[in-house]
């Protein structure tokens, strides 16, 4: 399986993306996580990326796309989860062309609204959970991220999960969206 997960920040995509990918077998791959662990070991990369970060801003296109498509790559033959990428429609064309035709099988958009959202974060209180970078990070989402929603959709891949709820209640609700992927993702390989 090939899968994509959507969502505004907090919504519990990595999550959500830990349990599904053990429970398939997937490899998953979380920008957020990778960006992080660049800042973390002072990678050229990570320098580049913490000011973006720490904004609340996205990461650029370039460093984001170079950073995970070998991933990918390595990747494909077991079948991976993607969880915060593509967060724009350049990431996504991208991705795109990497795939080609028929290269997903299924995105979950996790669906949740933004007061939620700043609860879910706030009570996290990672470094970029403040309110002020919240909402820019939520102004964000909506801006760049939310219009991959009808581009998904219009390619026939997308399924709305609703996000609200304990972490086992969108665990079962994702779980019964799976199962319809699951069966085109067998039925392709
Ligand atoms: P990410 O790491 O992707 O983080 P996120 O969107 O904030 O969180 P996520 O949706 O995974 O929420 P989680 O499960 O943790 O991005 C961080 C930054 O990295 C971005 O702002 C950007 O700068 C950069 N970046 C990442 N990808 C990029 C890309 N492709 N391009 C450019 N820049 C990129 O859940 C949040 C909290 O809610 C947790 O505490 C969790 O325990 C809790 N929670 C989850 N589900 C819950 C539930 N059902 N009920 C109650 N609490 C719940």
């Amino acid at each position: 399986m090939r899968l994509v997960l959507l969502g505004a920040p907090g919504a519990g995509k990595g999550t959500q993306a830990e349990r599904i990918a053990a429970r398939h077998g997937l490899v998953h791959l979380s920008t957020g996580d990778l960006l992080r662990a660049a800042v973390g070991a002072g990678t050229d990369l990570g320098r580049k990326a913490k000011a973006f970060m720490d904004r609340g801003d996205l990461v650029p296109d370039g460093l984001v796309v170079e950073m995970i498509a070998e991933r990918i790559r390595e990747a494909s033959d077991r079948g991976f989860l993607l969880d915060g990428f593509p967060r724009n429609v350049a990431q996504a064309e991208a991705l795109a062309t990497q795939l080609g035709e028929g290269g997903l099988d299924c995105v979950l958009h996790l669906r949740l609204p933004d007061d939620a959202v700043v609860e879910r974060l706030l009570k996290r209180g990672r470094g970029d959970d403040t309110q002020e970078v919240i909402r820019d990070r939520l102004g964000v989402y909506h801006r760049e991220t939310e219009p991959l929603v009808s581009w998904y959709q219009d390619l026939g891949l997308l399924h709305a999960v609703d996000a609200t709820g304990s972490i086992d209640d969108v665990t079962q609700r994702l779980g019964a969206v799976l199962e319809a992927c699951g069966t085109v993702g067998d039925a392709r390989s």
